[in-house]
């Protein structure tokens, strides 16, 4: 990674973590062990790569970062959320998140499931409330809109559904990619949309291509995730590495071999960044970040 782009992480890093830390409820008011438990899983961790999608979408764009700090905010705590849930015993049952214990773990199941629960309200309120988001009520509705329709069961929920029935059966690619696009890739493509909504006068051409970019991006994360899994450690990844292998989850390296794999992250990234070949030099960072996100280490 260049130094320019590590600099740029690193900021939008610290804005996040801020902005997250001043909307979430203080751990000293009721109730208390559920505020504490919230601020846990979603404060001082993470890549934090949707907040960053939104903010650079957004920069792309001239929208201030000011401007996207609430919808930063609730993409990252509807992700938050999905990670809790995601280690519940119930689901992938894992005991280890960003370098720590899952929040079952660290705190008890009951609260992790209500933890979960408060922070993607959470990230509603926000998008509906925050007035530190500066657009027009049909705007406001139109985020909200986004985030519920990638949430919900036509999307990221919909995607787990349909991963917690695969497991130990045989998917072909098609149907491995359209679990992938609703479980990894509707919240990053919602990331990407949520900021272009906030700019009023959008060209329907220009947000098309950022919803396609956004589109090969989510599922290249996907496919990295899944190289990753195999060909990482538990310390690097800050979770549990070889779980798909473990629970016979079908997986990108599975299905196409891991030189398969890695070509398909890559002809992905080459899609993302043709989507953005209408645009100039304002487009580099969504450019460096889709390389990013096929070279990262963890
Ligand atoms: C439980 C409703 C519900 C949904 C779960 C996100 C998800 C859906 C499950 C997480 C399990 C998983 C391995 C998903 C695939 C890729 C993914 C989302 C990895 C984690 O995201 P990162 O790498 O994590 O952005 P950090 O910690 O960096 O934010």
């Amino acid at each position: 990674m260049n130094s320019a782009l590590k600099e740029y992480l690193t900021v939008c890093q610290t804005r996040v973590e801020q902005a997250l830390n001043a909307r979430l409820p203080s751990p000293a008011i009721l109730p208390q062990r559920l505020h504490q438990a919230m601020r846990y899983s979603a404060l001082d961790g993470g890549k934090r790569m949707r907040p960053l999608l939104v903010y650079t979408t957004g920069q792309v764009l001239g929208i201030s970062a000011e401007n996207l700090d609430a919808a930063a905010c609730a993409v990252e705590l509807i992700h938050v959320y999905s990670l809790i849930h995601d280690d519940l015993p119930a689901m992938d049952d894992d005991a280890l998140r960003r370098g720590k214990a899952t929040l079952h773990i660290a705190f008890d199941e009951a609260t992790a499931i209500l933890a979960g629960d408060a922070l993607q309200a959470l990230a509603f309120e926000l998008l509906a409330h925050d007035a530190s988001l500066q657009v027009s009520p049909q705007q406001r509705l139109q985020m909200l809109t986004i985030l519920t329709k990638a949430s919900g069961s036509q999307g990221m929920v919909g995607g787990q559904a349909i991963d917690l029935q695969s497991v130990g059966t045989e998917l072909t690619l098609p149907e491995l990619e359209n679990m992938h696009i609703h479980k990894t890739g509707a919240l990053i493509r919602a990331s990407v949309n949520i900021a272009a909504t906030a700019k009023a006068d959008i060209d329907s051409v220009v947000a098309k291509k950022l919803d396609h970019y956004a589109k090969c991006i989510g599922l290249s994360f996907q496919v990295k995730d899944d190289i990753l899994d195999e060909e990482s450690d538990t310390a690097t990844l800050g979770k549990t590495q070889g779980k798909d292998l473990l629970q016979n989850k079908p997986t990108y390296p599975a299905l196409l071999g891991m030189a398969g794999a890695k070509q398909k992250a890559q002809e992905l990234h080459e899609q993302a960044l043709l989507s953005l070949s209408g645009f100039g030099d304002e487009a580099q960072l969504l450019r460096d970040l889709s390389l990013y996100i096929i070279q990262r280490d963890h």
